[in-house]
């Protein structure tokens, strides 16, 4: 069973942090029915949904990706990039204090969640203006015991490095190389993004489907013809945020889950 953390739009949404698009209009009563709507396929594709209430003070707080590392050994509360973020994580991390040891980054490391791509024991993590070298030596530091890797990657011209890559299988990468440095990944199968969809590299990969935004059909249809199950979200006024699927949820196994395989 996978438990997905999510949080309630801020009505305040319009008020986000913006860093590579530029500013438009939030209709916040369609974000939250396209973020119900998410809610809703993240509940049909398996997932138990853990629902923390609206924070009107905390535009951002919708993107709860960026709170927390979780994994199943641990979970790694985050210091978010941006200073108006910083509140978002003790809610989070009262919740993932239920199914994990909770360890924290500290200043002056700074870390966001969207970050962090982890494909099995390999994390992979992006220098951006979000995450600092502190940040991933302290990263480095607290999940070397369980025996993962962490593999530094150049993000250039977008917010996190999931917004330049995502997962889409075991060792199946969806990407836009123009944002990362592809040397990274050595080894993986990598499926590039249409030339004319260049957010189109964030999609959630989760129990045999992918969730993946509306707005780029010509990617979807490669998806799609290479054999993928695709699972449409408009999510057109979360992507005025400069968020997109990863970024609207926490996912980790339950114990059982996590004892079952051992
Ligand atoms: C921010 O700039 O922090 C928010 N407006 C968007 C965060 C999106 N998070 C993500 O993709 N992990």
């Amino acid at each position: 069973m996978l438990i997905a953390i999510t949080r309630e739009v801020s009505r305040n949404m319009g008020q986000c942090e913006l860093s590579h698009i530029p500013r438009q209009d939030i209709d916040i009563h369609i974000a939250g029915k396209q973020h119900a709507q998410y809610e809703g396929v993240l509940e049909d594709l398996g997932c138990k949904l853990i629902r923390l209430p609206e924070e009107p003070h905390l535009p951002d707080s919708v993107f709860v990706e960026d709170t927390a590392i979780v994994l199943d050994e641990v979970a790694i509360i985050t210091r978010p990039g941006a200073e108006t973020r910083r509140g978002e994580t003790g809610s989070v991390s009262e919740v993932l204090s239920e199914y994990r040891t909770i360890v924290e980054i500290v200043s002056p490391g700074k870390i966001d969640g969207g970050d962090v791509l982890r494909m099995g024991r390999t994390l992979y993590v992006g220098i951006t203006d979000r995450s600092n070298e502190s940040g991933i030596m302290q990263l480095i530091d607290l999940v070397s015991p369980y025996d993962y890797e962490v593999v530094k990657v150049r993000v250039n011209g977008c917010l996190h490095l999931k917004s330049a890559v995502t997962a889409v299988g075991e060792d199946k990468l969806l990407l836009n190389r123009a944002w990362v440095d592809v040397k990274s990944f050595a080894g993986k199968s990598l499926i590039d993004v249409n030339a004319g969809e260049s957010h189109a590299a964030n999609a959630l990969w989760l129990n045999g489907a992918i969730v993946y935004p509306a707005a780029f059909p010509k990617t979807r249809r490669c998806l799609e013809d290479a054999g993928f199950v695709v699972r449409v979200v408009d999510v057109s006024e979360l992507q005025k945020a400069e968020g997109a699927v990863t970024c609207c949820s926490l996912l980790f196994r339950d114990e059982l889950s996590i004892n079952n395989e051992l």
